[in-house]
């Protein structure tokens, strides 16, 4: 059963799957500051959307950790990439915590001055990166709210969607999701 709560009138929920098949306006990718490619998610969104991705990662240079840049999208079902680069994990004392909470709050920022309506993550900076899940998913949700809170009144975002590739990680958000937003 996939998870959906709704939190001033906006509706979070979950996807188990591939990002690149996941219909949507504004696919983050999580990235890397030289907004190079990569692996991991970042390698199967520039396989999937072609090299028009590329092409303007390097017309814009580079994105701090934390921050969020946009390009289009190419061959993907969306209208654009919203790129974002998550900390690397060095054992949490090196502002890990916050600058992931940037990732996902610039990123719906981002969304949101594009007039975008539906979002969807995948989970930024557990993979190479090795934030650990369970901390990253209580994170990410609490930065889904201090979005909420400041922009439901104003935002065209109606829907947040987190993408996950394992079933445990599926799993684990979930559980995050479901104490982070109680049934309205
Ligand atoms: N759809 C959804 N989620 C995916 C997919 C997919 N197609 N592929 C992998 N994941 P990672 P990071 C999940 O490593 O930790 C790159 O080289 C994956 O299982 O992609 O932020 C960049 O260029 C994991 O749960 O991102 C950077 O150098 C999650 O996506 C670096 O890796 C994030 O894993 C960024 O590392």
């Amino acid at each position: 059963m996939l998870g959906v709560r709704h939190y001033k009138g906006i509706a979070i929920d979950l996807f188990h799957g591939d990002i690149t098949e996941f219909v949507c306006d504004g696919m983050v990718n999580a990235a890397n500051e030289a907004l190079a490619g990569g692996g991991g998610v970042d390698g199967a969104i520039h396989q999937a959307g072609g090299p028009i991705i590329l092409e303007e990662c390097r017309q814009i240079g580079s994105c701090a950790t934390g921050s969020a840049v946009k390009t289009s999208a190419g061959n993907l079902p969306a209208k654009a990439v919203i790129h974002t680069v998550g900390p690397v994990w060095r054992g949490g004392q090196e502002n890990e915590p916050k600058l992931l909470e940037s990732c996902y709050y610039n990123s719906l920022k981002l969304g949101h001055e594009l007039g975008f309506r539906h979002l969807a993550f995948p989970s930024i900076s557990t993979g190479i990166y090795s934030f650990p899940v369970q901390q990253a998913a209580e994170l990410t949700f609490q930065a889904m709210r201090s979005f909420i809170d400041e922009f439901s009144d104003k935002t065209t975002i109606k829907r947040i969607t987190m993408v996950l590739f394992s079933r445990d990680d599926h799993n684990c958000y979930q559980d995050q999701m479901f104490q982070e937003f109680s049934e309205e």
